[in-house]
């Protein structure tokens, strides 16, 4: 290359890279979000640590979070002189993260509640920022926080499941633990009804856990909650039992009687380690009596279904905010994206969805504060035990939706691994399957429908809250068509609701989907309504009107009516298949 043409290259263009920001200053959708749902004075609380961490999720954290995915864990099986160690080890990254999530109190506010049930949406409000920036430590921080509060409820007088307790919750990083959940068996993570790992009562009233594990995340946890079937219990779930396991090492460096087979090689979640193991005689103590420990364990899975969702709509969040900084940087065809018109209506369709996402979360975690604080009414435990498969469901779909589009919106760079954005797609596809899949959280809904009667409550307190909207008509002028919009879809899933216990079961099942998503778009409806509403009106929420008025009308406009499959339409699924209906 000659000079003239050495120097022609270094002047070549380099296009700016994305921003993330300050995730808490810079999301005036949170924050409008949050002075709608939180008293003044807890709003006033809470500021400095959303700013706190907001700071840190664009600097330092960030920072982290990206070593970590650079240098997955490592499972080291033997020492050099073939002495079984099992060691896996995870970079100084990652460890630092188990650290600052103590720090910030992840979890610890939960349990603390300082806001009393507001604490969980504050909780939540922190997870959108700090997710996106974690390489999904979140997922062991999902567990821990479930983990307590099956422990909160279940420990009983146990003074060593207390103490574990006073571990998940603790805000000194010398002191927090994680946890992990062990359900996943070979025979399956949906239907964990095979699990066959036995439980074998010890002289000193704890027990030794026989069996393997099929995927447990977060292996790297100082405890673990299992589940296994004591001598003589009857086959099924009923006769499983909820166990925890301690997983300090003891002084040769080996875990209590566990052989770490390896580590999974996962699409994403590239610095969380997911092993496989077998217990082999490992110690355990029963938590809340025998059997039903599927039943106990819900109470674990349920509150890692709404982290799921949080992290789902942080995740959208942050692909926004990257796409949308890309836009303004990115000149193609003579100007910045942001002024061709049809990339604006693909990055508003997304910025829609992440509105959408976070008004559920946070809906969903005041129930949960709610209901924790023993101040839920019967129609909101309902509700909660209803939104919360919903929300799991509906936003792990959107997740990988929206990380889908906002990587498109980069072309090529969103393609290449060292921009960083692939991973966008790779840590939500997990979303959609973690902690239950879409289909197996479709049937759960169902199940709170026919067991709990969850449904009319809910459908009843939307009602209520359109009534509310469209009372104020003057206040929300430029609603009105949106709320009748929202009302006729919510008559549409009633009607549908009534037709659910004449339905062939095959019939019920196979709609299933179809009618959890219909349900979770009206609540979102309900929900972008009720925010855009106050904030057309609302001096503090001045800042979002215009975005939350064009997200609910969006939003609304596009609602759909509930599929309703047939024994015919059944039978052309299966034909798609290849297969015969008989
Ligand atoms: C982020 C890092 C990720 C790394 C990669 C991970 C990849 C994925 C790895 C995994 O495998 S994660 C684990 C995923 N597995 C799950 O989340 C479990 C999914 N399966 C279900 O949720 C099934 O619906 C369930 C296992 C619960 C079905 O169990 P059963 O026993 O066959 O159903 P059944 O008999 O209806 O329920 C038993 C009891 O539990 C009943 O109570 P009773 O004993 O009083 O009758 C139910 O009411 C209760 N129950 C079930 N689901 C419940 C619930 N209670 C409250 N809430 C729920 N959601």
């Amino acid at each position: 290359m000659d000079g003239a043409a050495r120097g022609a290259a270094r002047d070549a263009f380099v296009q700016d890279a994305p921003r993330v920001g300050d995730p808490w200053a810079d999301d005036v959708a949170l924050q409008a979000a949050l002075r709608r749902l939180l008293p003044a004075d807890v709003y006033a609380a809470a500021e400095p640590a959303l700013a706190r961490m907001g700071a840190r999720a664009g600097s330092d954290l960030l920072a982290l979070a990206d070593a970590a995915d650079a240098e997955p864990p490592r499972h080291v099986p033997y020492d050099p002189w073939g002495r079984r160690v099992d060691r896996i080890e995870t970079s100084a990254a990652w460890r630092a993260l188990d650290r600052a999530s103590a720090e910030e109190g992840l979890v610890a506010l939960a349990y603390e509640r300082p806001y009393g049930a507001a604490s969980r949406v504050v909780q939540m409000a922190l997870l959108h920022l700090f997710h996106p920036s974690s390489a999904v430590y979140s997922c062991p921080l999902a567990m821990t926080d479930g983990a307590a509060r099956c422990l909160e409820l279940l420990a009983g007088d146990d003074a060593v499941l207390r103490d574990a307790h006073a571990h998940l919750t603790s805000r000194d990083p010398a002191r927090f633990w994680t946890s992990g959940q062990w359900m996943t068996e070979r025979t399956g993570g949906s239907d964990v009804s095979g699990t066959a790992t036995r439980a074998i009562p010890a002289d000193d009233g704890t027990f030794r856990l026989h069996g393997t594990k099929w995927f447990t995340s977060a292996t790297t946890s100082q405890m673990a909650m299992t589940l296994a079937r004591l001598p003589d219990a009857p086959p099924g779930s009923a006769g499983l039992s909820l166990f925890w396991v301690p997983l300090a090492r003891d002084a040769g460096g080996l875990l209590p009687r566990i052989t770490v087979h390896r580590l999974k090689e996962k699409l994403g979640t590239r610095a969380l380690p997911t092993a496989e193991l077998t217990l082999d005689g490992t110690p355990a103590r029963l938590v809340g009596g025998a059997g039903h420990g599927v039943r106990k364990i819900a109470t674990l899975f349920n509150v890692t279904r709404v982290w799921n969702a949080a992290c789902a709509a942080a995740g959208m969040r942050r692909a926004v905010v990257l796409a949308r900084d890309y836009a303004m940087r990115r000149v193609a065809f003579g100007r910045p994206l942001v002024r061709h018109p049809l990339h604006v209506e693909t990055l508003a369709a997304l910025e829609v969805e992440a509105r959408g996402a976070l008004l559920l979360v946070l809906h969903v975690a005041a129930l949960l504060g709610r209901e924790e604080c023993g101040l839920a009414t019967e129609e909101e435990r309902a509700a909660l035990r209803l939104l919360t498969p919903i929300a799991k469901l509906f936003t792990g779909k959107q997740a990988v939706a929206v990380a889908s589009e906002a990587l498109e919106a980069f072309g090529g760079a969103g393609y290449v691994e060292d921009t960083g954005l692939p991973r966008l797609l790779r840590d939500a596809q997990v979303l959609a399957i973690w902690e239950g899949t879409t289909n197996v959280l479709a049937l759960d809904v169902l199940r709170a429908i026919e067991r709990e009667g969850a449904l009319a409550p809910h459908l009843a307190a939307m009602q209520a809250r359109l009534d509310a909207i469209g009372g104020a008509r003057a206040s929300a002028a430029a609603l009105v068509d949106d709320v009748d919009r929202a009302v006729a879809a919510l008559a549409r899933l009633r009607a549908r609701a009534g037709t659910l216990a004449a339905a062939p079961r095959a019939d019920v099942e196979a709609g299933a989907r179809a009618f959890a998503m219909a349900l979770a778009r009206v609540t979102v409806a309900v929900l972008l309504l009720e925010h855009a509403a106050w904030a057309a009106t609302n001096p503090a929420g001045a800042r979002d009107a215009a975005a939350a008025v064009a997200a609910a009308r969006r939003w609304c406009a596009a609602l759909p009516a509930p599929a309703t499959p047939d024994a015919a339409a059944r039978a052309d699924a299966l034909a798609l298949l290849g297969q015969s209906a008989s």
